[in-house]
């Protein structure tokens, strides 16, 4: 039976639109002449409720699903709140999944992330290394929930024929990212930082951790673009990495950062904070394969990033920022 393909048309749910990923994913929707949208706020409908999932998806039933609302945050986020990260990514996911397939839809991309793959996976990182070593403890609990969606997935497909297909992006930045301090990932929270420095007139920035971490960033905007790409043209069981096939340190980034901003002052390295994964370079062979590549580079999508920070996150320092995020 052919696929159905999304089209103008088409009923489209992006599950946590109002976070960094799904705000990226509704801006390229719409850029594609996708207008047929279903969004809800948290406040709205609370993806951690199975009566109220299930309520949302018998009412509207929705043809396509992009999976991209889940409680997310950087290394310190992940290791204080270890129930938190399991709990609720589990059960944002299994409530999406099971009512998307309950519910007719054609089909639903569920995004993991690349710390599902081993702390010491060899470099870069194939999809087939999946389950073949022990995690990364800072960020196990959240990896272990993403581990369960893609194989929610993979097991949809297998016993009911249901076209969910799973991709794993690489660490994300762009507009709309978290700047929280307390929860944000490494690249907003150096843009930050290094922003708050140059207005202060401080010698230094200090960096968590030893800097010899190397981190593979990605725009949010180019992994958006991947998700369509792939919500049209991939129709298996098998995991896709989404990455751009570049690494840095982070010392390297947050120089590159200290360009951007036009700091000048020294970078001061707290070893007492943790490191996480040694390295976490995602193998997008397969991606490629399929004829998608990236398009905005590191230095140019960290100029429009801080340009994004400057209108709508510096006006208003000391802003009280939520702990944790919900992409
Ligand atoms: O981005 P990040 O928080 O998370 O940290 P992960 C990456 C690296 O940057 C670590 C260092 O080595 C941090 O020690 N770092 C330096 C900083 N300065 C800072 C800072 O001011 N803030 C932060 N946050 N880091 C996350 C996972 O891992 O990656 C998530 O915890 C998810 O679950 C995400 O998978 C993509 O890259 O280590």
């Amino acid at each position: 039976m052919p696929v159905p393909r999304m089209s103008p048309d088409s009923l489209i749910f992006v599950a946590g639109h109002r976070g960094l990923v799904g705000s990226a994913l509704v801006r390229a929707l719409h850029a594609a002449g996708f207008d047929n949208l279903i969004l809800r706020t948290r406040q709205e409908l609370d993806l951690t409720r199975q009566d109220a999932v299930e309520r949302f998806f018998t009412q509207y039933r929705p043809q396509y699903v992009f999976v991209a609302a889940a409680r997310v945050g950087g290394i310190l986020a992940n290791d204080t709140y270890p129930a938190e990260f399991l709990r609720d990514n589990l059960a944002i996911h299994t409530n999406v999944i099971d009512a998307a397939y309950r519910n007719g839809a054609h089909k639903l991309l569920y995004l993991g992330s690349s710390c599902v793959y081993p702390k010491h996976a060899p470099q870069p990182m194939s999809e087939d290394c999946l389950l073949t070593g022990p995690l990364e403890p800072t960020n196990e609990w959240y990896a272990i929930a993403k581990i369960a969606g893609l194989k929610m997935c993979q097991a949809y497909r297998r016993q009911y024929g249901f076209n969910a297909i799973a991709a794993m992006p690489t660490n994300l930045y762009g507009p709309g990212d978290n700047f929280n301090l307390a929860g944000s990932h490494v690249l907003p929270a150096l843009l930050r930082k290094v922003h708050e420095a140059k207005l202060s007139d401080a010698a230094q920035v200090e960096v968590w951790g030893t800097g010899t971490p190397k981190r593979e960033f990605l725009h949010v905007d180019d992994l958006a673009a991947a998700c369509l790409f792939l919500m049209q043209r991939h129709d298996d069981s098998s995991l896709i990495n989404i990455g751009c096939g570049r690494d840095q340190t982070i010392a390297e980034l947050a120089q590159t950062i200290a360009r951007v901003v036009g700091f000048e002052g020294a970078l001061r390295f707290d070893s007492s904070k943790p490191d996480g994964t040694p390295r976490k370079l995602l193998d997008t062979t397969r991606l490629t394969a399929l004829g998608w590549k990236p398009q905005i580079d590191l230095e140019n999508g960290l100029r429009t990033t801080y340009d994004w920070f400057l209108q709508h996150v510096a006006p208003q320092p000391g802003a009280n920022l939520p702990r944790v995020h919900y992409g």
